[in-house]
This record gives structure tokens, C-alpha cells and sequence, in this order.
């Protein structure tokens, strides 16, 4: 297949101390010649330091070819490494365009890479996973997938499915050897080995998703019991203004954590209660938005007043300002010793009070940060259901696993009715399970999934 030879940045645009500019297809050698006005025999993969000629004036740049298929794309590719800086680049990048190239949509270097055989689907998905990744256990599930683990596994799986397939294409051509009783207990054995293994990436699937998007976390309640304090003691910053002014947070505000290699993502909401207020009101109705776009709700109230947001979604509550209730104590007591006691008959007093469904508040001070540890750790259990095994492979992408859903829907079907129907229609089944698996590293792929997968990529990528 031959393609237009295309030109993007490599690197961010901006003022740094390089810009990498990449050229991709047949004429890209021939470019960086007419650049450095000279017709040098590149040596594959040589940096070559060379005056480069762009606009009206003269500079300095590394210039480096590698030769097909030995590059990125599978192309003739040529990288100019110049001095960073946006005009610069922007001047190397119209001189490319002028001597024959054209600029590169999002993504398309990799695109062609998929193209030219240079990388599977899933690949492309974990480069980009990885250029994405913050935290450590996005990079490493990221660089599993680039190294191939899920497509070995999904591979493995298809040519169990295709030398089923050859078994019953076999007994098709030939009616009068129809399966016996051994055969078909045997490969009904076979297609639910398949079936559970795929089952079991599917449920395993859930903390993927988890490790690669993170947990959307919402606190609700009242005006001034302090959401936007806890925001700001969670992630350890100023992000929330905090003042004793009701109705102070009106918009929703947004802050991250990590923990145990896991990001939460913290939305501080306008405290709910009746209000008159027309800006309060909208942040009101975005707060309750909020609510219905997250993973865990964190209802805070103040001791004695229990919080009044209702939500079916998974939630803690979480009682702030009980550095008040230690102050107490300290006035009315001549003991301190007795302090901790105090606490927890008061705490008792306030959970006989609360409802059943939200038993066991953790008790808290936004302002000491007592307790707040303890919060981050029983934020991670109520997510985090079944532990994370780290030497396990984990599916992180939507797309994999429908793929993976769609191909266990036509293997059940497939097994459900092995007896009952005609081989052709079981045939047909397996072949739309294995379809549905070659999805994911793109060898039954269609144009348009492509499309949209690479259209998802930076530019120069
Ligand atoms: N004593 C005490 N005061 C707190 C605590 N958390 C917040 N506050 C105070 O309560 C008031 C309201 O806090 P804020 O975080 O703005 O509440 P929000 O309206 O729920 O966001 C401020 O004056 C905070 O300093 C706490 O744990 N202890
Ligand atoms: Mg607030």
C-alpha cells in the first residue's frame, strides 16, 4: 500500500529545549536532502548534525533516516531534531509541505504502522495508554499489553476455536459422519474452557478499568459541614476555597489523589439544601449531577447532624469536625484520659441515631486531618472488591472487552444449543466468537473501527 508522505510534530508544541520533527513515506528522504541542500547517502538510523535550510535563514538540526520497513510507520521515515521552539518548527514543518508533503492527521504515523504490519490493534491502544499513563500500574498494564500478553492469550483462544471449526467444517462436508457422543462431550469440554477463561477476563476486567480510569468520587452534604475541606485534606492541597460562609463553593471543583497506585478523582460540590440563591441553585443541581456521574459518594456531615443527600449509589459517611467534639471534652473534663472514651460514646450516641442502610460512619477532622488516612484506606476497600494481583493480566480497555463480551455471547449460544440445532448454525457461531476476538488486534477489524481508534491519538503520534 503506498500513502502520500505526511509531516507532524513529534513533540509538544511550545518553547523546549528540542522539537522533533517526524516525515513519513517515499519522499521523505528526498525532503531532508532538499532541507540540508545536500544529496547525502543516509546511513539507516545515523544522526547526522546538519545546517538546514528553511524560510530565509539557516540553523543547525540532527537529521536521522530510517529506511523501510525498519521505522515506526514501516516507511521511510526521517526525524529532524532541531531547537525547540514553535516558530521554528512551524517554519521546518511549512518547508516539508512545501517540497511535497502534507501534514498528518491525529494519529496517522500509527495508523500506518497497524497498516504496514509494524503493530496490532491493542498496540497502538498501549502506546497511547502509555503515553497517557500517571500512575505506575497504568504504565506497567500499559507495557504488558504493547508486549503482546492479551493478544498471546486471545491469539491462543482463536486457534482453539479454529481447529474446532475445522472439526465440524469436516463432519459438514461429509453428512454421514456425524459427531458421536465422546465427540461431542469432548468439544463442548473444549468450547467451555474457552468460555470460562474468556468469563474470567471480563469479571477480572473491573479492576482494569479501575487501574486505568481512576474512581470519580463526589462529596455531598450540607453547606459549611466542610466538603471543600476534605477536598483540599485528601489530595493535600488548596484547591477548594474554604471559608465559614455558607454557599461558598457553587461550581463543582475537582482534585486528584493517588493511592495504592490507584487515582481518585475528588468533584467538591455546592452544599444541597433549600436555597433561593439563583448561582447556588445551579451549583445545587450540578452537585446532584455529580452524584449520578460517580463511581462513590462520601456523605459528610457534622456530629449530631447526620447528612440529609439520599443516593443508591455505593457511598461512605464520613462525620467531619470531630476536633470540636475533642475540644469539649478537654473543657469539660479534668481528665484528658477520658477523652477517647467520650469520643466514642458520643460517636455511639450519634450511629444509633443514623438509618440502617448508613451504619459505620468514620469519624473526622478536615482541619487535623485525624482520621483522613484511615478515609483513603476505606475509599480503597469499598472499590477495590477483590485484590489486584500484580503478576495477573488485566483487560483496561472498553473496546477489548466488549470485543471479549460479544465473542462469549456467540460461544454460549454456540454451546447452549450444540445439541439441538444444525452445525452450520453452530459453525456460524464460532466463526462470529472468533471474529469478534480477531477484533482486538485488529486482523477482523473494520475501516471505520480503525478509524476511530487512531483518530483518538495525538498529532505527531
Ligand atoms: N473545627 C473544624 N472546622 C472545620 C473542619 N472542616 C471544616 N471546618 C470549617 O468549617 C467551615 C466550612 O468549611 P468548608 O470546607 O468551606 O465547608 P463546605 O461548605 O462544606 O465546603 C470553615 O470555616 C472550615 O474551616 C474540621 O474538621 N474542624
Ligand atoms: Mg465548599
Amino acid at each position: 500500500m503506498e500513502f502520500e508522505t505526511i509531516v507532524a510534530l513529534a513533540t509538544p508544541p511550545g518553547n523546549s529545549g528540542v522539537a522533533v520533527v517526524r516525515i513519513s513515506g517515499k519522499k521523505s528522504k528526498q525532503i531532508a536532502q532538499k532541507i540540508i541542500k545536500e544529496r547525502l547517502i543516509f546511513e539507516p538510523r545515523k544522526m547526522y548534525l546538519k545546517k538546514i535550510h528553511v524560510k530565509n535563514f539557516v540553523d543547525y538540526a540532527l537529521v536521522v533516516f530510517f529506511p523501510s520497513p525498519h521505522s515506526y510507520t514501516g516507511e521511510d521515515v526521517v526525524e529532524i531534531q532541531a531547537h525547540g521552539g514553535y516558530f521554528l518548527a512551524r517554519c521546518i514543518i511549512d518547508e516539508v509541505v512545501s517540497l511535497g508533503a502534507r501534514l498528518a492527521t491525529a494519529g496517522e504515523f500509527s495508523k500506518r504502522a497497524f497498516l504496514n504490519g509494524k503493530m496490532s490493534l491493542d498496540q497502538a491502544e498501549a502506546i497511547m495508554d502509555i503515553i497517557n499513563a500517571e500512575t505506575d500500574m497504568q504504565a506497567k498494564f500499559s507495557t504488558e499489553l504493547l508486549q503482546g500478553n492479551l493478544r498471546e492469550s486471545i491469539e491462543n483462544h482463536q486457534n482453539e476455536l479454529t481447529d474446532i471449526l475445522a472439526e465440524i467444517e469436516a463432519k459438514l462436508d461429509y453428512p454421514e459422519y456425524e459427531f458421536s457422543a465422546s465427540e461431542t462431550t469432548n468439544t463442548l469440554k473444549k468450547l467451555k474452557t474457552i468460555e470460562t477463561s474468556l468469563n474470567n477476563l471480563v469479571a477480572d476486567s473491573k479492576n482494569g478499568l479501575i487501574i486505568k480510569n481512576g474512581v470519580k468520587i463526589a462529596i455531598v452534604g450540607a453547606p459549611n459541614v466542610g466538603k471543600s475541606s476534605l477536598l483540599n485534606a485528601l489530595t493535600k492541597s488548596e484547591k477548594a476555597i474554604v471559608t465559614d460562609i455558607a454557599g461558598t463553593t457553587r461550581d463543582v471543583v475537582e482534585a486528584e489523589y493517588q493511592y495504592n497506585g490507584i487515582i481518585f478523582r475528588l468533584f467538591d460540590t455546592a452544599g444541597i439544601h433549600d436555597s433561593t440563591d439563583t448561582v447556588e441553585k445551579i451549583g445545587i443541581t450540578r452537585a446532584i449531577k455529580t452524584i449520578d456521574e460517580c463511581d462513590l459518594v462520601l456523605r459528610l456531615s457534622e456530629p449530631n447532624a447526620p447528612c440529609q443527600v439520599k443516593t443508591k449509589k455505593p457511598h461512605i459517611d464520613v462525620i467531619n469536625k470531630m476536633d470540636l467534639i475533642s475540644l469539649f471534652d478537654k473543657r469539660e473534663t479534668e481528665n484528658p484520659q477520658c477523652h477517647s472514651e467520650q469520643i466514642s460514646t458520643l460517636c455511639h450516641s450519634e450511629r444509633v441515631k443514623r438509618d440502617e442502610e448508613s451504619q459505620n460512619p468514620i469519624y473526622i477532622s478536615a482541619k487535623t486531618g485525624e482520621g483522613v488516612d484511615e478515609l483513603k484506606q476505606l475509599i480503597f476497600e469499598k472499590i477495590i472488591t477483590s485484590n489486584i494481583d500484580q503478576n495477573k493480566f488485566y483487560l483496561t480497555n472498553t473496546r477489548h472487552i466488549e470485543c471479549v463480551k460479544a465473542a462469549t455471547a456467540h460461544l454460549k449460544n454456540a454451546i447452549k444449543n450444540f445439541n439441538t440445532t444444525t452445525m452450520d448454525i453452530i459453525s456460524a457461531e464460532l466463526k462470529s466468537a472468533w471474529t469478534a476476538l480477531g477484533e482486538i488486534s485488529g486482523t477482523t477489524a473494520n475501516e471505520t473501527i480503525i478509524d476511530k481508534i487512531f483518530s483518538k491519538f495525538c498529532l505527531g503520534k
